[in-house]
C-alpha cells in the first residue's frame, strides 16, 4: 500500500509525546530562567507552514494558560513586515517552532529578532539545527522527526512542547497532569480515528475545517494536510466566521469537520444544524455528548481533557482523514507533488 511511512509515522505519534514529555523535564528549569532574566510580557509565535499553524495553537492556549499576550505571525509576515509585529515598547518573546530547523524565513526571523535584542525560543525537531543554535533556548521533540514530507508527529510533538512550556510558565499543574495522559490516550484514540475516516467524504467536492480558540490552528493543519496529501479543496474558518459568508458554498458535496470546543459547545451544536440544513455532511470532534447535535458523524472522546490538550487528540482524525483520501485518490501520501520537506529560499 502507498503511503507507508506517513501512516507509519502518525501512529508512532504518542511515542514521540513520550519522549518530548520526558525530554522537556531536563528543560524545564532552562524555560524558567529564560523568562525570569528576560521577563518578556508578550510572545509572538512563528513558523512556516505547519509549524505557523501548530504556533497559532500554542499561542492561545499560551495566553489563556499564563494571562500574558501571545499572538502566532507566519515568519515571512516578520521578514515582510517587522515594524508591524515587533512593537518599539513592547518586551517580546519570539517562539519559533520548525521541524527541520533550516526554514529560511523562520530562521532569518529567529536571527532579526536576536540583532533586536528580542529573546528566542524554538521548538523543534533537529536540536543541533541552525534554529536550535541562533535561538537562546530550544526545546527539542527528540523522536518527532519524520522522513516524510507532510509534518504529523512532528507537528503534534512540538505541539505538546508548546503546550508543556505553557503549563510551565503558568504553573499549570492541572494540564501537566493532562498533557502526561496524552500518550495513552493517543493510542486509543488513534485506534478510533483511522477505520473511522476511511470512508468519509471519498466523494466528497470540498472539506471545510473549523475550530476556535486552540483548535483553530488544528483546524488550519487539517485544511493543509488535506491540501498537500490528497490535493482537494479545504478552507479552514473560526466556526461561527462560517455564516458570515463562506455558507454560501456549503451543500450536498461538502465535509465540515468541526473541532469542539467546550467553551462554544452550545453555539458549535447550532451552527451543526445550519450546516445539515444546507446540505453539507457535518464531522463533529467534541469531548462529551452532553448536547446531542445532528451530526452525521459525532465522536465523543470522553476524556476530560481541557480545550487545549484535546486539541492534540484531534489532530489524529485530520491526519487519518487527509490520508484516506490521499489513497482513495491513487495518490502517494509519503509523496506529495511539488513539495520538499523544507524550503529553503
Ligand atoms: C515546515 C514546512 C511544512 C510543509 C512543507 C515545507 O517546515 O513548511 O509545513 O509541509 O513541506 O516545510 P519546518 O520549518 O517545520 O521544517
Amino acid at each position: 500500500m502507498r503511503g507507508l511511512q506517513t501512516l507509519r509515522e502518525m501512529m508512532e505519534q504518542p511515542a514521540a509525546w513520550s519522549s518530548a514529555l520526558t525530554r522537556f523535564e531536563t528543560d524545564a528549569g532552562r524555560v524558567d530562567r529564560l523568562f525570569d532574566e528576560r521577563t518578556p510580557d508578550e510572545g509572538v509565535f512563528t513558523g512556516c507552514g505547519s509549524s505557523y499553524y501548530l504556533s497559532m495553537t500554542a499561542a492561545s492556549a499560551f495566553q489563556q494558560i499564563t494571562g500574558l499576550r501571545a499572538r502566532a505571525v507566519p515568519a515571512s509576515e516578520i521578514l515582510q513586515f517587522p515594524e508591524s509585529v515587533f512593537a518599539q515598547d513592547a518586551s517580546l518573546l519570539l517562539v519559533a517552532a520548525s521541524r527541520s530547523g533550516t526554514t529560511t524565513e523562520t530562521l532569518r526571523a529567529v536571527k532579526a529578532a536576536g540583532r533586536q535584542g528580542i529573546p528566542t525560543l524554538s521548538l523543534t525537531c533537529a536540536a543541533r539545527s541552525p534554529l536550535a543554535r541562533a535561538s537562546d533556548l530550544a526545546l527539542c521533540s527528540p523522536s518527532g522527526g519524520e522522513r516524510s514530507v507532510v509534518m504529523t508527529k512532528s507537528f503534534s510533538s512540538m505541539l505538546v512542547l508548546g503546550l508543556l512550556m505553557a503549563a510551565q510558565r503558568g504553573d499549570d499543574s492541572k494540564l501537566r497532569r493532562e498533557l502526561r495522559r496524552l500518550p495513552a490516550l493517543g493510542r486509543r484514540v488513534l485506534k478510533i480515528a483511522l477505520p473511522l475516516m476511511r470512508d468519509i467524504g471519498a466523494t466528497a467536492s470540498r472539506f471545510v475545517f473549523l475550530g476556535a480558540g486552540p483548535t483553530h490552528g488544528v483546524a488550519w493543519e487539517a485544511m493543509l494536510k488535506m491540501t498537500e496529501m490528497a490535493q482537494r479543496t479545504a478552507v479552514a474558518y473560526h466556526p461561527l466566521e462560517f455564516r458570515h459568508g463562506p455558507i454560501a458554498a456549503a451543500g450536498p458535496g461538502t465535509v465540515a469537520v468541526l473541532f469542539g470546543t467546550d467553551a462554544g459547545a452550545d453555539m458549535e451544536t447550532a451552527l451543526v444544524r445550519d450546516l445539515r440544513k444546507h446540505g453539507a455532511a457535518v464531522v463533529l470532534l467534541r469531548d462529551a455528548e452532553s448536547r446531542p447535535a445532528e451530526a452525521e458523524v459525532g465522536v465523543s472522546l470522553e476524556v476530560g481533557l481541557s480545550d487545549a490538550s484535546r486539541s492534540v487528540l484531534y489532530l489524529s482524525f485530520a491526519q487519518a482523514l487527509a490520508y484516506w483520501r490521499a489513497v482513495g485518490a491513487g495518490l502517494n501520501p509519503d509523496r506529495p507533488r511539488h513539495l520538499t520537506s523544507v524550503v529553503r529560499l
